[in-house]
């Protein structure tokens, strides 16, 4: 089902799934500099054990909504780093034909869109048609800190609570929306901002991928029980800039963070040899994903749209 993701049922591939993720995104802020990309991009680099240990548990057939941060996302889901350097590209073999770029991307039943918020009403629309229809598949949406100012999310988590939808809403708290806070944007508590329509919250403030696990394990299992929507709270950090050069944050912030690097903190769990191993599998797949995607043709232009 999945590409080159294996299941995450153990500590190697968790951190294989976290160091594909590292590597593509440091592969692709590197080919930015040389004018090979087109749009916009935003790493997800520091927050890799979030996408890993979310996708660890979930079903292949579920639902995904990400945002304008979605490369981790998709590439733990399972997607194929080569289709999404050839989007990134804007090259025809890429997921949607080279037009979407870095932020819309659209795979079996991946979906990203770059607008604020703008996908939870959609994702909560998905979840109710996969309750009226009895699937089984539970949906899941990606959103930010920042993205708490939305008015839509509180439309959406309104009708799920009310419709008791299957739907898993993961909030990634790197405590800045690209250059404000979460300080000076975030009254109350975001645990709140759920808690207020009865929607149960499992929060964790960890870069540990085997607690975010588990965490995910639980709030997974209470949506696909039946018992309506609920929320995942990770607190985390991101490395990168917000998109690639905004970064109000000092040098001793930036220290400060990178002890809690995901890679560091799981790859501990493993002996230098493993960590070696992973290292070179994963080097030969971002370099065939980045080249193959160069060498493909681009898409034609046409004025009829
Ligand atoms: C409706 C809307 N307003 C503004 C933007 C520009 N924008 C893109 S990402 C972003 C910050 C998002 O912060 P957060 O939700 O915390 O996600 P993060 O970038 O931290 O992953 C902003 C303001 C946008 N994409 N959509
Ligand atoms: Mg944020």
């Amino acid at each position: 089902m999945r590409y080159n993701v294996p299941v995450m049922d153990d500590n190697y591939n968790l951190y294989k799934t976290m160091l594909l993720i590292r590597r593509f995104e440091e592969r692709l802020l590197s080919e930015f500099s040389t004018g090979k990309l087109v749009g916009t991009t935003h790493a997800y680099i520091g927050q890799e054990a979030d996408a890993a240990g979310v996708f660890s548990v979930t079903e292949p057939e579920d639902l995904v909504f990400s945002n304008h941060r979605c490369h981790g996302h998709f590439l733990a889901y399972g997607g194929e780093p080569y289709r999404l350097a050839a989007e990134l590209m804007g090259r025809i073999t890429g997921l949607v034909g080279g037009r979407g770029g870095s932020q819309h991307i659209h795979w079996r039943n991946f979906y990203s869109n770059g607008i604020q918020g703008g996908i939870v009403p959609v994702a909560t629309g998905m979840a109710l048609a996969e309750k009226v229809r009895a699937t089984g598949k539970i949906t899941l949406v990606f959103i930010g800190d920042g993205t708490l100012g939305e008015g839509v999310l509180y439309e959406s988590l309104n009708i799920a609570a009310l419709w008791k939808l299957p739907i898993l809403f993961v909030l990634e708290d790197n405590h800045y929306a690209q250059t404000t806070p979460v300080e000076i944007s975030v009254s109350g508590t975001i645990s709140g901002r759920f808690a207020a329509f009865g929607i149960p919250v499992w929060e964790r403030e960890t870069t540990d991928v085997l607690e975010i696990k588990s965490a995910a394990n639980e709030a997974v299992h209470s949506v696909r029980s039946g018992a309506g929507p609920g929320c995942l709270i990770l607190h985390t950090h991101r490395f990168s800039a917000h998109s690639r050069g905004d970064d109000p944050r000092s040098h001793e912030e930036l220290a400060r963070i990178r002890q809690f690097d995901p890679l560091t903190v799981h790859g501990e769990r493993l002996t230098p040899e493993a960590c070696k191993k992973v290292e070179s599998e994963v080097v030969v797949v971002i370099n065939d994903a980045f080249v193959r995607a160069e060498a493909d043709p681009f898409p034609q232009m046409s004025v009829d749209f």
